[in-house]
């Protein structure tokens, strides 16, 4: 699988070739569209264009990058206006930093969703510089606190690798009820389908019908084929005849929906490890990838998610989506710090293309950029 493999173009327009395809309009059970969703150039020839259509082309991928951005800008403006706007409080009306910003700064941290740990250790890096004057006024502040966040999600930036991995690979997709894990099924399914790559969608959801229905649905408008078990059949019997059906058919993803469930219920987590016993015993080494999903308006709620998700399973990736509307995005900066899981990917809305790699860079921009971009 080649699409990884792509030369990094910024935060966006790496993701996407030029070749449009598939338009779909309702989404099944959600409130997914599938617009337009461009390929990945594999077509033969794509690498014979001529000097003036490659300028074009990096040109058409700079503006889609800068368009993306500005995306991204817009949907972290709630984050920002919670997060890095109550920092500029502390400074209003400041022409120096002392001492006393301390307190004033622990309550705009400790409010900012990064979770109590993480608000401490800002602040504790903040006020020790204040001290030894080494940060004088709010621009030195803020550019600290940028460069310290960069450091905590820079270290956790890291796509999700299929290629020259094992096939099928199998990716378990787990999160609490509505954290938006089919719907990321679907917009990474698109991806890879785009790429040229057999996907296996595999409904372990088999707790409500409709989410069968919801499955079924988006692997016929993607062309997949789906895996299914009877009505409320157990999870793990649907995923061993998955696996096996993925192995038969030379599938190079699989990609296994699961129930939404709190955290906080010790069966249902047990139900999610025996699912993941079973990958094991009918293909050693899956699943490869175990996805959290995680819905980033949850606050500060979702490092304790992800905390006992990763006890019960352990969680190899995450994905934060909704980051469109969030007002709680920092919450990923608190996760970042606390859990240093892979991050891989970010939901920015609900079409088929609001799915990105997870860039640091981008996302540390995005929070910090000091205007609001229109969408
Ligand atoms: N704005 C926005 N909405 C999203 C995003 N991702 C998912 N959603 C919406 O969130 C809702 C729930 O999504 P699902 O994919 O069904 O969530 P789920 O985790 O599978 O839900 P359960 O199976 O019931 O646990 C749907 O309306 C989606 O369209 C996103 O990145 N941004
Ligand atoms: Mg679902």
């Amino acid at each position: 699988m080649s699409q990884e493999n792509q030369e990094k173009k910024g935060f966006f327009g790496r993701i996407f070739g030029r070749e449009k395809t598939a338009v779909v309009e309702e989404a099944p059970g959600g409130g997914v569209v599938v617009e337009m969703i461009e390929a990945c150039g594999t077509e033969p020839g794509n690498d014979k264009m001529g000097l003036a259509e490659q300028e074009g082309a990096s040109d058409a991928n700079a503006k889609e990058a800068e368009q993306d951005f500005t995306r991204l800008v817009a949907g972290l403006s709630k984050t920002r206006s919670g997060f890095i706007r109550s920092l500029d409080k502390v400074f209003l009306g400041r022409r120096e930093l002392d001492a006393t910003i301390a307190s004033h700064l622990e309550e705009a941290l400790v409010r900012a969703d990064i979770g109590v740990k993480t608000a401490y250790e800002l602040l504790e890096s903040v006020t020790e510089r204040v001290k030894r004057k080494e940060l004088a006024d709010r621009g030195a502040v803020m550019g600290h606190l940028k460069a310290v966040i960069y450091d905590i999600l820079s270290q956790v930036e890291s796509p999700m690798q299929t290629a020259d991995g094992p096939e099928p690979f199998v990716v378990m997709v787990v999160g609490v009820n509505g954290s938006g894990k089919t719907t990321t099924i679907a917009k990474i399914a698109a991806r890879h389908k785009t790429a040229g790559h057999k996907v296996l969608l595999v409904a372990g959801d088999t707790f409500r019908a409709a989410a069968v229905d919801q499955i079924e649905v988006w692997a016929e408008r993607l062309g997949c084929p789906v895996a299914k078990g009877k009505d409320k059949a157990d999870p793990s019997s649907v995923v061993f005849e998955g696996l096996r059906q993925a192995m038969d058919d030379a599938t190079h993803l699989v990609l296994v929906d699961t129930a939404g469930r709190l955290h906080t219920r010790t069966p249902l987590m047990d139900q999610l490890k025996k699912i993941r016993r079973t990958m094991e015993k009918q293909l050693p080494g899956a699943p490869h990838e175990t996805l959290l999903v995680i819905d980033a308006s949850t606050g500060q709620n979702a490092i304790l998610q992800a905390k006992t998700f990763n006890e019960a399973l352990p969680i190899t990736g995450l994905a934060l989506t909704k980051l469109d509307g969030a007002s709680k995005g920092g919450v990923l900066v608190g996760i970042s710090n606390e859990l240093k899981i892979p991050i891989r990917y970010v939901g920015i809305g609900e079409k088929m293309d609001d799915l990105r790699d997870f860039n640091a860079r981008d996302f540390v921009e995005a929070l910090f950029a000091e205007k609001d971009h229109n969408r």
